[in-house]
């Protein structure tokens, strides 16, 4: 039970690929609950990451950038994005100052302006942008009215933070404390084990590759020891990029393993065994069946 007077609410996060949409969270949070990387369309799924302070709860919701779409994965992404809008407390549109407001943006701020909650535009990356461009995206932003207001941060420092959260608070009503005090994400540990290899993936694999590329967790069970053995298989698209998934004589997926097992132990706080397999399943990400076990839909 909650004190009187407790506030709380669910706030959105959409935006184009790459704009730090889940750096922002993370920062909430405190910590690492959805991956980050240098490449647009990291984010695959709505993922909740939630501050609690003493008085409030914000429950924030990250989602995959808006893009165009070429397969089914895409659709479901983008549909998963806007979908993120109902029944908020309040939306927050990340823009990226690195390369200002771009024709995907614009037609974000379309679709945004139907949300019945309110929106708050952010310019983020301001620790690198240009002076002048950042003025312009501000112009620019100013010019929508129906945007509650503009403010200008950085995710990755955290400027512009504690002003963001004190304006967040004013759209907050009086509620339930939704998740208790250390729980940061909805997302169960298997998952979030998936998304760490899929990161590494990411971050390792050359061009196409990692775009196309699965991770399922088929098992995860802790010894008595307090070991966590984990079984993983990453699924590609081609027999191509299951070699280069593989490596030179292993050595990318031993680098891959070695890297997301290191992100598993600081999360789980045990040690891990990790067993990563690569298998193909061909234009997996337009088989309904293969979005279906990997969780990609919205089926049980
Ligand atoms: N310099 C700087 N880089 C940032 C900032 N915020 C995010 N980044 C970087 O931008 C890249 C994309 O960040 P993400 O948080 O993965 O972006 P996203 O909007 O979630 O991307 P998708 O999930 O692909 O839609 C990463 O390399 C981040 O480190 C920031 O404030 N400043
Ligand atoms: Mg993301």
């Amino acid at each position: 039970m909650q004190a009187k007077g407790y506030l709380s609410g669910f706030v959105s996060i959409v935006g184009s690929p790459n704009a730090g949409k889940s750096t922002l969270m993370n920062a909430f949070v405190g910590q690492k609950v959805a991956i980050v990387t240098n490449r647009p369309q990291t984010t695959r799924n709505r993922i909740m990451g939630v501050l609690t302070r003493p008085d409030f709860q914000i429950v924030f919701t990250d989602t995959p950038g808006i893009h165009t779409h070429k397969n089914r994965l895409g659709e479901y992404m983008v549909k998963v994005a806007y979908e993120a809008l109902n029944e908020v407390e309040a939306v927050l549109f990340v823009t990226d100052a690195s390369i200002g407001i771009k024709e995907r943006d614009e037609g974000i701020l379309k679709q945004l302006k139907k949300a019945k909650a309110p929106v708050v535009a952010l310019i983020n990356k301001t620790d690198i942008a240009r002076p002048e461009r950042v003025q312009a995206m501000e112009e620019r932003l100013a010019a929508e009215g129906f945007l509650r207001a503009v403010l200008k941060i950085s995710a990755k420092n955290g400027d512009g933070l504690p002003e963001l959260e004190a304006l967040l608070r004013t759209f907050l009503v009086k509620g339930p404390q939704y998740f208790p005090d250390d729980m940061v994400t909805d997302q169960p540990e298997r998952v979030v084990c998936a998304e760490m290899i899929r990161e590494q993936a990411l971050l390792l694999l050359k061009e196409e590759v990692p775009h196309g590329i699965g991770v399922d967790i088929e098992k995860m069970t802790v010894r008595e020891d307090g070991v966590t053995d984990v079984w993983a298989t990453i699924y590609c698209e081609r027999e191509s990029h299951k070699g280069i998934v593989i490596g030179r004589r292993g050595a990318m997926l031993k680098e891959i393993g070695t890297r997301a097992r290191a992100e598993m132990e600081w999360m789980l706080g045990t040690r891990v065994n990790l067993q990563l397999w690569v298998k193909i399943r061909e234009d997996w990400r337009n088989s309904a069946g293969a979005l279906h076990m990997l969780g990609y839909d919205d089926k049980e």
